[in-house]
């Protein structure tokens, strides 16, 4: 399923990103950077000891902060390391948090020149964002990024369970795009 905002697509598929074909993947990443669990052991293992090298240089990147790396075997030309916030039950700032984490990662493929990004459902894992919530805030916070200036063109979401997907479609369904 996908919508254009602003002549831009906004694309839901269901898969492993690890094998996404996009100029960016995003990295459900923590704060110091260090391979985890998740989405981010299976991208880390993919694209090869490289990746992990460049984040141990970078060292750290605030929750709802994003920082880019090269991304060794991957097909991706690089790997964009996002930290959403640990979910304590929704009144800790977690909405902007996630917000944020999402916006900055697109931000930081506008400046390294990616056109392409995919998107994992960030914090909806280990942290615990629940996706029902997740998945109308983070389609609208990509959709008011493609309506401003950016040479990015499309950004697929890569849900990791039909069940996640169905609820991604379900949000973009009652959505407004133009
Ligand atoms: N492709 C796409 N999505 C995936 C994949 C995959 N290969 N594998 C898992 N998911 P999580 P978080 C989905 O836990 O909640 C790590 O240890 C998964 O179903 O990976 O942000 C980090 O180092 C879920 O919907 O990330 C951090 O310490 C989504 O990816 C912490 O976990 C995110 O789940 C981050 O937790």
């Amino acid at each position: 399923m996908e919508r254009t905002s602003n002549g831009r697509t906004i694309r839901l598929v269901q898969g492993d990103i690890t094998r996404y074909p996009a100029d960016a993947i995003v990295n459900a990443a923590n704060s110091a950077l260090v391979p985890g669990g998740g989405v981010c052991g299976a991208i880390h293992r993919a694209g090869g000891p490289d990746i992990a090298r460049e984040c141990a240089a970078i060292g750290h990147c605030d929750t709802g902060d994003a920082v880019a790396t090269t991304a060794g075997r991957l097909p991706a030309r690089h790997v964009i390391h996002a930290v959403a916030p640990i979910w304590r039950g929704g009144t800790f700032g977690e909405d902007d948090l996630l917000s944020s984490a999402y916006r900055r990662s697109l931000e930081v493929a506008d400046e390294i020149g990616d056109r392409t990004i995919a998107f994992p459902s960030l914090g909806a894992g280990i942290y615990g964002y629940p996706v029902e919530r997740a998945a109308p805030l983070v389609l609208k916070t990509i959709a008011d990024y493609l309506e401003g200036e950016t040479g990015i063109e499309e950004v697929t979401m890569v849900l990791f369970t039909d069940e996640d997907r169905q609820v991604f479609r379900r949000a973009m369904e009652t959505m407004d795009l133009t």
